[in-house]
């Protein structure tokens, strides 16, 4: 069966984007792959966080993946730092990526922009990355359009680490949905919608309140034209509205402009499918937010399946290399 990972990072509640470009997605996939799901609290800490913010979120973005359908009876749920493997390997993966590469990622560029203090994670975020996918031996990583690069890094990773030590770990690809792979922020179309960039008006929470939903998509800013029409580059914020009820609704963004010749009517529709969209989920939600010790538990489960098997892939790893083997594993 085909391996399937995915990671976010529990930097705040999801958004629009999120679930349309990714989580949507893995909820469909994980019935028909061996799917893993990883909170990475770890990427997190590559920018700052308040003390103790961190628990909290990693809890609750746990109980939205599963309100939004990842079901830990069907896939593997776990948080990172639960998996001591992902960050001995990340050093094997710093070791075999070059500086220059390091240099040329994008979501390094945006994000040491936007911060006073750029830790050196943040600069090699993209190993621990590749250590989160190489080691479950992964085919496919379902992402949002942002994360092609980081997708192509790890590839270039592993085929470096395979052809220094011989075959070790799989070479996996990217997968980024048709539909939904880039919403933008509704305030800023320019911009994709994103948890870190602190724009409550522009950004749809999953668990907006249909109210809000209503007022941030009508409040959404489009153009002075009035035709409606998909075109990302000379109308990115009627395009974003398209991709948003495309997206909820499975239609083609490009076919549903068609049907509309001013924007009051497109904001209208777009806000109520997103609506329907987030109710059952927000049920659900409400359910596993009452029970914390079940969502443990359940991330406990994950994470002992998970650690099965990275630790088998992390020693062949070590073994390949040709690190000495300790006689015992200390405190085993
Ligand atoms: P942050 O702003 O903290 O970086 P984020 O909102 O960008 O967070 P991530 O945790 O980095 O979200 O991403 C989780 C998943 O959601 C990834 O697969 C990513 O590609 C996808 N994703 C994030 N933002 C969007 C978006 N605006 N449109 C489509 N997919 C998105
Ligand atoms: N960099 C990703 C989060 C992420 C991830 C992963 C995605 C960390 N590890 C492994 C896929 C596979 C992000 O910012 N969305």
């Amino acid at each position: 069966m085909t391996r399937v990972l995915s990671g976010i990072q529990p930097t705040g509640d999801l958004h629009l984007g999120n679930y349309l470009g990714a989580v949507r997605n893995w909820a469909r996939m994980q019935h028909r792959t061996d799917a893993f799901f990883c909170v990475v609290d770890l990427h997190a800490v590559t920018v700052p966080k308040a003390p103790g913010e961190m628990r909290a979120v990693t809890l609750r973005l746990s109980q939205l993946l599963m309100a939004a359908g990842l079901d830990p009876e069907t896939c593997t749920i776990f948080v990172q730092s639960h998996v001591p493997e992902h960050t001995e390997c990340a050093w094997l993966m710093e070791c075999t990526v070059s500086f220059g590469e390091l240099s040329r990622m994008t979501q390094f560029k945006d994000k040491s922009d936007r911060h006073d203090f750029i830790s050196a994670g943040l600069f090699t975020y993209p190993a621990l990355q590749a250590a989160d996918i190489l080691l479950y031996d992964t085919d496919e990583v379902p992402v949002g359009a942002d994360q092609r690069q980081h997708v192509e890094i790890t590839r270039d990773i592993a085929e470096r680490f395979n052809s220094r030590y011989g075959e070790t770990f799989t070479v996996p690809k990217a997968v980024v949905p048709a539909a939904g792979a880039r919403i933008m922020d509704l305030q800023r179309p320019t911009d994709k919608m994103s948890k870190s960039l602190d724009s409550p008006r522009g950004s749809v929470g999953l668990l907006d309140e249909p109210g809000a939903v209503n007022r941030k998509i009508k409040a959404a800013v489009t153009d002075s034209e009035s035709e409606v029409r998909y075109d990302f580059e000379a109308k990115p914020g009627v395009s974003n509205l398209l991709s948003i009820l495309g997206a909820a609704t499975d239609r083609d963004p490009a076919d549903l402009a068609g049907e509309y010749t001013r924007y009051g009517p497109l904001k209208a529709d777009a806000a109520a499918a997103v609506i329907e969209l987030l109710g059952p989920l927000q049920a659900r939600f409400a359910e596993l937010e009452a029970d914390p010790a079940e969502t443990s538990r359940l991330l406990q489960v994950g994470a002992d399946k998970a650690r099965a098997i990275a630790a088998a892939t992390l020693a062949r790893a070590k073994a390949n290399i040709g690190l000495l083997e300790p006689l015992a594993q200390p405190f085993e």
